[in-house]
Formats: C-alpha cells, structure tokens, sequence
C-alpha cells in the first residue's frame, strides 16, 4: 500500500506495516514463523533432519521465545545441499535463482518464487523510501547485475516505488560519470567502495559529481565507516544511507536506515525475525547487546531458512525512531567475525582501519590491509596512498607512512607496518572492494 503524507517529509511505501506496534509485531511473528518452521519441516529433508535431531517440532513453538530451541542453519548447510536439495518447492514453481560467487568452495545457491520476489521488491522499495528516494526519481544503480543480488534486488525495488531506473551495473566507471552527468540521476545506488572510484574517475574528468541532481546514495554489501559516509556525502553532494542484506535470506533490503536518522537500519521485521547469539556460547543475547546476527525468514515460500548464522557482528536497539518505524534498528555491521584480525591480542576490523585513516590529510581514502606471520604471530600491514599535490618522492612517502603508523598506534592501539604508495597503486573496487589480502 502507497501511502502518500506530504510530498517529500514522512513519506513511507508501506505505512501500516512499517510503524506497526511492537505488540502488533510479535503477534504477525509469531504467526508467521509456525508457518515458515512448518513449511520447512515438511517440505526440506535438511531441515526435517536437523529439526528431528535437535528433538523439536514446529508445533513445539508456542511463542518467539521457543525459536531458540531450535537448529541454527551455517553457510555449509546450504553448500552441502548444492544446487537445489535446500528448496520448499519444485524447482519448476520457482521465478529465480541466484548465487554467491563462492570464492572457496562451491557457490551457495538460493532460489525465490514469484510471490518471493514481489516481497523482496517491496521490501527493496520500503527501503529505498524511507533513505529519501521518490517514486519518478531516476535511480542509477550500480551495483552489479546477474548472480549476485545486488543489481536486480535493487532494479525490482526501484521500479516498485514508482521510479525509472538506469540499470548501468558495475564497471564502466567513466562511462558512470557520462551517464551521471548527462541524464541527471537523482540517486545512486552502488558499494561505497565503487563509489569512492566513481567520485575519483568523476575528478578526474572535471565532472563535479556534487554539483549535479544526485543527492541521495543507497550504500551496502560491505562494511562503511561513518569517515567514509562523510567522505562519500561531501565528494558526491549526496545523503547517504546505510543498506544491508545477504543472499541467504533474501538480498539488499533485509534492513535499512532511515534519512532521518541514519543511526540504525530498521530491519523489516514483518518479514525476519532477527536475533542476537554469544558466537562463543550460542546462547540468545539480551536486546543492545553486541554479537552475531541471526535472522529467520518469516514470509519466504522457496527458500525458508532457520536461525541463520551471518557471521555479522553487531547489536540491535528498540528504541523508538524519529522516523516513526517501529522495526527494530540494527546498527551498523563493523564487520564479520571472520574479517576480525586479533594483532597482539587486540581486536581490530578492517573499519576501524578505516576511520582512521579516511581524512587524514594528504592521503586518498584506498586503502588495503595484508595480514601475515611474523614467527608465531599475526600481524598486519596496511597500504595507504597519498594525494597526488604531495608528489611522491620517497622521503614523502616514508613520512606520510611514519604518520599513519603512529595514528593507528595511538587510536587503535596496535603496532603495523604502513606502506605509503603513490596515486593509483592501491587497487580500486567495482563491487565489494578486497580490503583484506590474507598472506598468511
Ligand atoms: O551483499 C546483498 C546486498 C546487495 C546488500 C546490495 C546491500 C546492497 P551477499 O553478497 O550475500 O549479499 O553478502 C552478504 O555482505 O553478510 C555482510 O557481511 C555484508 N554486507 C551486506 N550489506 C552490508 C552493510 C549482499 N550494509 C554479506 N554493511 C553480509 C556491512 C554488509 N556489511
């Protein structure tokens, strides 16, 4: 349902649903998730299997509370049913399927109905409305197309809310700036690490991205610092906002912050139930507490999954929004456990590297991390890259890297090598940027 306040403050694609009670919440959930636990149980041998060996039924379920009862489902769940076996339905009733590029391994697959995709589409446009995007904006999107469910989570979503969409994908990145330029988007849709080569290519070509009619970006599919959001709004001329999801449980738009706030992504809770886990322990954790994230899905008919491990590390709040959504706020993802380094018994994500390092003078914001041994212990080394007004004689270079080893020392705490590289030799991203380079 399009509800349609004023044209351009309290707009919401779904109003109903997205300032619901917190009563009114549990209640669709609780409903929702007998029936997605149900479809599991009945129509997916995994789950039938994990559900009987736990000694659980779905009518086992009297309240949300129960669900931690239940199996958690992991990545190698999913893998060990490659291609089909984790789907609720024949595959010849399904719309779609898509797939994680599997990088080690064999790629995770996962599969939509049509409802599905009408769902997702919604959810995709619930979110796109409340970071300030308009039905009749023309949307650039950026975020690459085919497998991956960036490009065409994020193309249903905006034609849903009623906008025209620019469907450029990944790559190009001068012809990006033509198209940026010469059609006059009002939003960009992109990783924040593309859009960061989108300004610098921009600069490059004396196009002043800040000057044009874009000024909202969709950012997600990668960890952001708050430095890099201001980096991004200030070289873009944009507000932008925070989107998350995972192939496993849907794709973009299982949660995103509001333009108002831009503290917290509201995670759609009409349609995932999501809880907090001591990753140690696996036991549920209180309400504000940090820990991994896992989500059910409550309304998916190809694919339901069970308590999902996503490995994200962050923590959820319930307080109220100015916005006026009730969905619970997930706050930013740091990072996934796997990313985390621990130098010299100290805990570091690649964004906390980040925040240092975005705005420091005299360097660009490209940066990469190598981790390596030094005998028995990790450590890491971080590449940086200085501005090109600073020339790149090698006494400059070994000063900027002296400069940046000291900051990180003094705001992280921990000891690294820097190596100070001239314009352009830090690779660039076109999707998910490679922060880490893993040498150990
Ligand atoms: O990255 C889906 C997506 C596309 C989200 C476009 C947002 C925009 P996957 O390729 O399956 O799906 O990767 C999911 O990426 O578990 C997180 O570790 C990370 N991630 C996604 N969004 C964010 C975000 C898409 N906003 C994995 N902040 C997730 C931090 C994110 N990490």
């Amino acid at each position: 349902m399009l509800v349609v306040n004023k044209p351009d403050t309290g707009f919401m694609f779904d109003r109903e649903a997205e300032t619901m009670s917190r009563a009114a919440i549990a209640e669709v959930q609780a409903e929702r998730l007998r029936w997605s636990l149900e479809r599991a149980y009945e129509n997916v041998p995994h789950y039938r299997a994990a559900f009987d060996k736990a000694g659980v039924k779905p009518g086992d379920l009297k309240s949300a509370a129960d669900l931690a009862r239940f199996p958690f489902t992991v990545k190698t769940d999913l893998r060990d049913n490659y291609p089909f076996r984790i789907f609720a339905m024949p595959l010849d009733q399904l719309a779609r399927v898509h797939a994680s590029s599997g990088t080690t391994g064999k790629p995770t697959v996962v599969g939509y109905s049509k409802g599905d995709l009408g769902r997702w589409a919604d959810l995709m446009a619930r979110s796109m409305a409340g970071a300030g995007i308009r039905p009749g904006d023309l949307v650039h999107n950026a975020y690459g197309y085919g497998l991956f469910t960036g490009g065409l989570g994020a193309h249903y979503g905006a034609e849903r809310l009623g906008c025209v969409v620019v469907p450029v994908s990944g790559g190009g990145t001068e012809r990006q700036v033509t198209l940026l330029n010469d059609f006059g988007a009002k939003a960009l849709l992109s990783t924040p690490s593309y859009a960061l080569n989108i300004a610098e290519v921009a600069e490059r070509m004396g196009v002043d991205i800040a000057a044009l009619p874009v000024h909202r970006a969709l950012f997600g599919a990668e960890p952001w610092s708050n430095e890099m959001r201001a980096e991004l709004d200030r070289r873009l001329g944009v507000k932008s906002v925070d989107v998350y999801g995972l192939s496993e449980i849907m794709g973009p738009g299982v949660a995103c912050e509001c333009d108002t706030e831009r503290n917290g992504l509201h995670g759609w809770e009409d349609h995932f139930l999501f809880e907090i886990i001591d990753p140690e322990t696996l036991e549920p954790l209180p309400m504000g507490e940090t820990g991994e994230l896992v989500i059910t899905t409550l309304t998916k008919e190809a694919m339901p999954v069970v308590r999902y491990r996503t490995r994200d590390i962050t923590r959820l709040t319930d307080e109220p929004c100015s916005c006026g959504r009730s969905h619970v706020r997930i706050m930013r993802v740091d990072g996934r456990d796997d990313d985390m380094m621990i130098i010299r018994g100290v805990n570091v994500y690649p964004s906390q590297i980040e925040s240092v390092l975005v705005g420091l003078a005299g360097l660009s914001p490209h940066y990469q991390i190598r981790r390596f041994r030094e005998g028995p212990l990790e450590s890491i080394g971080v590449d940086v890259e200085i501005l090109p007004d600073l020339g790149s004689a090698p006494e400059t270079l070994a000063a900027k890297a002296a400069e940046v080893r000291h900051h990180i020392k003094s705001i992280i705490g921990v000891t690294c090598e820097v190596v100070a590289k001239a314009p352009g030799e830090v690779p660039r991203s076109e999707g998910k940027a490679v922060r880490v380079v893993d040498l150990r």
